[in-house]
């Protein structure tokens, strides 16, 4: 069997017109940064890495030793190819400037270094989430009003997902594709061709402790799956909540399901709990791409116009049907 890597992979779409040189490399380089905290994760306690590093980050929240030095691989890896105009990160306040001495390049990098952070402890998998904009013409400087861009403009979005085995799955608007770690290659290889989130599915994702949070859409929705066959679906579903939305949103994009993150009563002053530019946003296009769908329950994620870089927003993602019945409830209500 050909072993197609990542490598070949982005040279054909490349050689499709479906990416730009410049895009290649950026994307060479989130997966070489990638395999880097790959290695520091799976480290854990032999090199003293799990636990707290001292320190909290822009939304108050105490960073872990491996958030922070996952945030250091991405910074530094992709400062000096020469293809960003700049970078934003769940864990820096501000825009990340590219040093003035290495040139600069027509994209804008967002990334969430090591999601479900909770997790890295307690040995569960974790995630890296990356989202690619472009820089807007005639700008010289580029401040965070540039990265305020409505999802729907991404021109790249992916994941890599630190479990059993290492993925990197991605999409530059032409389908999702998967590619899985060979650690003694060092390579990454092509193994998941146009992942697909089937339109129906008997499964759903929520942090069911927030019930009681919940706005009556989402109560309402929640509590018809719980009633199973003899209740309004007529049929029985199953639930998970990994508490890693990366590990939950690749389920989802494996065999079917919702994700839900809504707006509840203990989030709401901020909005929701997830962030939309480096969260919401590559992951909206991820599933969309895979032929699901993605809202806050009252709009399209994709076209939610962003105020700020850190901004947060009610996630429901995932089979279509689903989606757009909790969507539904929400709009009626
Ligand atoms: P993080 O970026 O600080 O790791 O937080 C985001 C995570 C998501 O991965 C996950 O879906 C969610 O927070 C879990 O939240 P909760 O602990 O409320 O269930
Ligand atoms: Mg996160």
């Amino acid at each position: 069997m050909r072993r197609v890597t990542l490598t070949q992979f982005l040279i054909e779409q490349q050689r499709a017109g479906r990416t730009s040189p410049d895009l290649r490399l950026l994307i060479e380089v989130v997966a070489r940064a990638v395999k880097a905290i790959a290695v520091n994760v799976s480290k854990g306690a032999l090199a003293d890495l799990l636990g707290e590093a001292g320190t909290d980050n822009i939304q108050g929240e105490a960073q872990k030793k491996l958030d922070v030095i996952a945030n250091e691989i991405l910074l530094q890896a992709n400062e000096w190819g020469g293809h960003l105009a700049a970078m934003a990160s769940e864990e820096v306040e501000e825009v990340h400037q590219i040093p003035f001495d290495y040139p600069k390049g027509g994209y804008l990098l967002l990334f969430d270094p090591l999601d479900g952070s909770s997790n890295i402890d307690v040995n569960i998998s974790v995630g890296t989430i990356f989202s690619v904009l472009r820089f807007p013409e005639g700008i010289k400087e580029p401040t965070e009003e540039c990265f305020l861009q409505p999802g729907r403009e991404q021109v790249a979005a992916g994941y890599a997902l630190y479990g059993p085995s290492t993925l990197l799955i991605l999409t530059v608007g032409n389908g999702v594709h998967g590619f899985t770690l060979d650690r003694e290659m060092g390579s990454f290889v092509y193994t998941h061709p146009f992942m697909t989130v089937p339109v129906d599915t008997q499964e759903y994702a929520i942090n069911a402790s927030n019930a009681r949070h919940w706005e009556s859409p989402v109560q309402r929705y929640v509590g018809e799956l719980q009633q199973g066959r003899t209740g309004p679906r007529g049929k029985d579903f199953n639930m998970r909540w990994v508490a890693s939305m990366v590990a939950d949103v690749h389920r989802v994009l494996t065999r079917g399901g919702i994700f839900m993150y809504p707006l509840d009563e203990k989030c709401r002053d901020q909005g929701g709990k997830l962030r939309l530019m480096y969260e919401a946003n590559p992951m909206a296009m991820i599933v969309e791409q895979a032929g699901g769908s993605a809202t806050t329950g009252r709009q399209r994620i994709l076209d939610v116009q962003p105020e700020k870089l850190h901004q947060r927003v009610p996630v429901i993602l995932g089979s279509t049907h689903e989606v757009e019945r909790v969507t539904a409830y929400h709009l009626e209500s």
